[in-house]
């Protein structure tokens, strides 16, 4: 039989130099320092800079909806360069609401670090630079951190019924933090 099936141009576009996502629907969110309340250690400093800063965002395409068995997620966060006096900027980080379900994450530009606090309660980090693939496992919280002076974008997929659970993160706070000391990042234990 003759193949008379046309190609044609999907509507969502993917930039791989910078991760911007475009066409389709392509839902945006930003992350604003008010609502990151709790997570930096130094309250003070925290207290006084301008509620409004954009700490980050994230641009996703959700080709089904939320909760969906089988499907899957697609985005990119752009985490700003800055800091809450010696702590770099970083995501709020989560735990899968369907806590077994894993996800890729890969640096696009920028460089960070990815926080990853496992099951068995050790926390590791992963340098993210562009070109780095990090294979985040089931039953992990992921976090990820801007330790450079430019735009961290990070690529990531996961499964359409993983879901977000921040709470246990709110609660007890990630076992480290990561500071600026002489120029460069360093990861303390609290
Ligand atoms: C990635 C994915 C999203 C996540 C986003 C921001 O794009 O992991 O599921 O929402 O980063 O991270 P957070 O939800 O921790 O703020
Ligand atoms: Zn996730």
């Amino acid at each position: 039989m003759i193949n008379k099936i046309k190609t044609e141009k999907t509507a969502v576009r993917y930039e791989p130099s910078t991760g911007s996502l475009s066409g389709g629907e392509i839902v945006t969110s930003v992350k604003y320092l008010r609502q990151l309340n709790g997570t930096f250690s130094d309250r003070e400093a925290f207290e006084a800079m301008d509620p409004e800063t954009v700490v980050y965002r994230v641009e996703s395409h959700f080709p089904v909806s939320e909760g969906t068995e089988g499907g899957l997620f697609f985005g990119t966060s752009y985490i700003m360069p800055g800091r809450v006096g010696n702590e770099y900027f970083m995501t709020k980080g989560h735990y899968h609401r369907k806590a077994d379900r894993a996800e890729y994450y890969w640096g696009i530009s920028g460089e960070g670090m990815l926080l990853l606090w496992g099951p068995d309660g050790t926390c590791r980090a992963e340098k993210v630079e562009p070109g780095s693939l990090h294979y985040i496992p089931g039953m992990t919280a992921h976090r990820l951190v801007n330790t450079g002076n430019d735009l961290l974008a990070v690529g990531a997929c996961w499964p359409s019924d993983a879901g977000h659970d921040y709470g246990s993160i709110e609660e007890k706070g990630f076992p480290v933090y990561v500071v600026c000391r002489r120029g460069k990042p360093e990861i303390i234990e609290k």
